[in-house]
């Protein structure tokens, strides 16, 4: 990774992050394309332009689970109750006390303590947004999925790459908002590749609803190594390469809830630790050591909007809830949807239930990405004993095709999730 950075410039590589994507795009056609608008204007291979348009071309089997993720794993045993003794402690000491544990690297730390940094940010924009004309769309800008870009997604996108980039142990990022995984040029160490979608649920931004953040760190793919002098096409492809691994192979992820709170939900593979945001010392504080969500829960959270485009066992399994579903009470459960995926989630983790965003008639596999939002989703969700799935499978299970691949998805209470599957399998 490193080479792969040496062999592009500074402001080549970083330079696009500064403003609105309808900016870029205009500058871009200006001047020659900035190496990160990385499909823009090269005559690309056919597997160099699959690259390009976020597939994942495998040059090599995938690496077994790095080996930095069975050290987090085998974490030392003490660690939720030395976590819940450090109830009110900030996060950054949190993840300095798991350093010394022998839990995370201080690598690994000093990435997880960059993106601390980035939802702070983050979260003062969107608490302000009203006031500082940070609502609406950014001047007609869209994604690589068709997406109107909010101007907050734009703005939190150059946000957790900036801290991301600072921080120097960060090879590659892949975010909702960009086209393809970026490489960073100024990794020291580490070499991280960061997933993630910087503002989750910005259609709720100017109503002021909830939104949120969602990210994904694995260990570099030791099977992409990348040689100086390589062609810009090579460089992308494996880029892309190493960024596209299976959510079981991730070391740590997150998610940071703005709403009445600032609340940041963190596992490193031992657990999940939420901690609220004290805005009196701009600190994130311990709050919820050790979170477990309830075996099961009567709370559903779909958009049942999309009722009739669904396949008839998704319907049968819905209509089964407004009359006892598991639990078989004859009761029925309460329907709880906010459209903004984190609060979904978070109010899900917290009172049991199951979240679904399932595929359906017009779009099969549904709408919410794999790498970035269902499979850091889904290592939360286990962690806290719940479940991710597709409805058929283990969400953390699929070795990932492209890089904004779609997945239906269905998370929370594991006999919730349990019985969704026995509808659907
Ligand atoms: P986004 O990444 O473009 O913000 O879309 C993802 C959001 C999720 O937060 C939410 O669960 C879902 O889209 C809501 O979609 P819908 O409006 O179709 O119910
Ligand atoms: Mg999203």
């Amino acid at each position: 990774m490193q080479a792969c950075s040496a062999s592009m410039s500074s402001a080549a590589v970083f330079a696009s992050a500064k403003a609105p994507r309808s900016a870029r795009r205009a500058a871009s056609s200006a001047a020659p394309a900035p190496m990160r608008s990385l499909g823009a204007a090269k005559a690309l291979s056919s597997s160099s332009a699959r690259a390009s348009r976020g597939a994942c071309v495998r040059m090599a089997s995938p690496a077994a689970a790095p080996q930095r993720r069975s050290v987090a794993l085998q974490a030392v045993a003490s660690s939720p109750k030395s976590a819940e003794a450090a109830m009110g402690t900030t996060y950054s000491n949190w993840l300095l006390m798991l350093e010394r544990e022998g839990v995370l690297d201080s690598e690994l730390t000093i990435v997880l303590n960059s993106i601390n940094t980035a939802c702070k940010r983050i979260s003062s924009l969107v608490a302000r947004a009203g006031l500082s004309g940070m609502t609406g769309l950014a001047g007609g800008a869209v994604n690589i999925q068709g997406e109107d870009q909010k101007k907050l997604d734009v703005i939190s996108n150059d946000v957790f790459c900036d801290a991301l980039r600072v921080s120097g142990r960060t090879g590659v990022i892949a975010s909702e908002e960009e086209d393809v995984p970026v490489a960073v040029e100024e990794s020291y160490g580490g070499n991280y590749i960061c997933v993630f979608d910087p503002l989750d649920g910005s259609s709720n931004i100017d109503a002021a609803v909830s939104t949120g953040s969602i990210f994904g760190v694995y260990a570099e793919d030791e099977s992409c190594k990348i040689d100086f002098g390589s062609e810009l096409t090579t460089i992308q492809e494996q880029c892309v390469t190493a960024t596209c691994q299976p959510g079981s192979n991730l070391l740590a992820a997150g998610y940071c809830m703005y709403s009445s709170s600032c609340i940041l939900v963190v596992s490193v593979g031992t657990g999940c630790y939420g901690f609220t945001l004290d805005t009196n010392v701009g600190e994130f504080l311990l709050t919820h050591p050790n979170m477990r969500i309830p075996e099961s829960g009567k709370i559903y959270s779909f958009n049942e909007g999309n009722y009739a485009n669904w396949s008839p066992e998704l319907q049968k399994y819905m209509d089964s809830l407004k009359t006892g579903g598991a639990a078989n009470d004859g009761k029925p459960y309460s329907a709880r949807y906010i459209g903004s995926l984190v609060g979904d989630f978070h109010r899900t983790m917290l009172y049991g239930g199951i979240y679904g965003y399932p595929g359906d008639k017009k779009n099969v596999n549904g709408k919410l990405r794999l790498l970035y939002e269902c499979a850091p989703m889904s290592f939360l969700m286990e962690q806290a004993g719940g479940m991710g799935s597709t409805g058929t499978e283990r969400v953390l299970d699929i070795d990932p095709d492209a890089v904004h691949q779609r997945v239906p998805f269905f998370t929370g209470s594991p006999k919730e999730v349990q019985y969704l599957e026995s509808f659907l399998k």
